[in-house]
């Protein structure tokens, strides 16, 4: 492979004090066992086109900042297909197995949907090579109707027929891709599906078509046989005010409405529960709970800023409490940790690209690692136990069983005084808890 950029490929260094972030993993070990599966099983990695190829950097009110060696390619099929160098060159020294894209990020448009797609079909020729010389995988593909002017108003639920019937087209083609290249997973991240205002939409009809949509998109997929698994992205807003698909638990009532929960699991990304007012663990349970936990965009928000800023994850906390549910749900099957993220404005140097992402990949893997801890403890396990014992036995076992009608449950407490039912209440301990999750952090990392 020709050497596009001047680092080191990451390697396993561990955490001895002194040493520098960036200069090695020091918490990713692809190869160690946890749980008796290699680290690198349980944290699918996997790199984003459209942010770590395709992102300048911009935010509202600003240009983009980002230097890229490619930037001095000024053809545009040129530069799309030079950015596939460079992108199997960056997998390779981060030491990434997987990456994620959408059709646009791939190749520039033309003038008309064939066009479009001859663009995009001589990238993934490429792409195709680059994977069967490197051994690279593709975690999942996704389709952007939500850049294009044409989806001003929506993709799959835009009020405007040629729109939906070309957005139909689109995903058609995204999932011949998505056959070719193998992808574990095709992604619907429902970009402009949502609405402004009610004062001017049918929103019960947009949401039949869009039921519609994924189901016909469904059939085309097995009449190809495409078998990757089918994974809405949950947003409660932006660019639309009223995003469809507002969060898990939104989510899988639409899925359960229209009949598609067999089909379809949930790719859930840190920021966007911020922006849904949950956090990350919470929409992951939400999920897991529901057998429907597929993949993570594995991001995060700030507290201060109100937009999707797909900040690369440092927070040690929701990443052990992410990995916690990912343990618990037995892995991610098809799915992975995409790094949804981008380098903040000012790091706009190559160089931040790969730290960014060797600090996203440190704090998953500390997290795991602390996660794995717990568990193994039975740390929240045994709090939770006890919390719920009163289930066990009693009232609470003929409740749990369906034994007792609602005026059996009266009967039980009608005479009960006050003292006694504030004794069957406990403390729930949670300061203490919080500190024992520190404790677990600091020594666990600490060793
Ligand atoms: C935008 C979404 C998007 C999807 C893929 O907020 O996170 O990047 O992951 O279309
Ligand atoms: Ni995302
Ligand atoms: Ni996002």
């Amino acid at each position: 492979m020709s050497e596009y950029y001047d680092f080191n490929k990451m390697e396993y260094i561990g955490n001895q004090k002194g040493l520098k972030a960036g200069d090695g993993f020091h918490y990713y070990n692809p190869g160690e066992l946890i749980q008796g599966k290699k680290m690198s099983e349980w944290l699918k990695f996997s790199v984003a086109y459209w942010h770590t190829m395709d992102q300048r950097l911009v935010d509202p009110f600003g240009d983009g900042t980002a230097q890229r060696p490619w930037d001095k390619f000024e053809d545009p099929m040129e530069q799309a297909l030079a950015k596939v160098d460079y992108m199997f060159e960056f997998l390779d020294k981060m030491n990434v197995e997987y990456f994620a894209f959408h059709d646009r990020d791939l190749a520039p448009e033309g003038k008309t949907l064939r066009e479009t797609n001859a663009n995009l079909d001589k990238v993934v020729d490429k792409i195709v090579e680059k994977m069967q010389e490197t051994g690279k995988k593709v975690l999942w593909n996704t389709s952007s109707l939500f850049t294009n002017p044409r989806f001003v108003a929506g993709g799959a639920t835009a009020p405007f027929a040629d729109i939906v019937a070309y957005s139909a087209a689109q995903i058609k083609h995204s999932l011949e891709i998505a056959k070719r290249v193998n992808s574990m997973n095709y992604v619907f991240w429902g970009g402009r599906e949502g609405y402004e205002s009610l004062l001017n939409t049918d929103m019960k009809l947009e949401q039949e078509h869009i039921a519609k949509f994924f189901h016909m998109a469904k059939d085309y997929a097995n009449e190809i046989g495409y078998t990757g698994q089918f994974l809405l992205e949950p947003k409660p807003k932006e660019p639309t005010s009223h995003q469809y698909d507002t969060d898990a638990a939104t989510t899988i009532a639409f899925l359960k409405t229209y009949g598609l929960e067999k089909d379809f699991k949930l790719n859930l990304e840190g920021n966007h529960a911020y922006l849904a007012g949950h956090t990350y663990e919470h929409e992951v349970r939400v999920a897991r709970d529901a057998g429907l936990l597929g993949s993570l965009d594995a991001n995060m928000g700030d507290k201060l800023i109100g937009w999707d800023i797909d900040e690369f994850p440092n927070d040690i906390y929701e990443a052990t409490l992410v990995m916690y549910e990912m343990l618990k749900n037995g892995g991610l099957a098809t799915g992975g940790l995409n790094f949804d993220a981008k380098p903040r404005r000012q790091s706009f140097t190559m160089e931040d690209l790969f730290l960014a992402h060797t600090a996203g990949m440190d704090t998953y893997a500390a997290g795991l690692r602390v996660a794995a801890k717990l568990l193994e403890d039975r740390v929240f396990d045994s709090v939770i136990e006890d919390r719920y014992s009163s289930f066990k036995s009693g009232i609470g076992a003929d409740f749990e069983n369906d034994k007792v009608t609602f005026k059996e449950l009266e009967d039980y407490v009608i005479d009960k005084p006050q003292s006694e039912l504030i004794a069957a209440t406990k403390s729930g301990h949670l300061e203490q808890l919080k500190s024992t999750l520190n404790n677990y952090i600091f020594t666990v990392l600490g060793k």
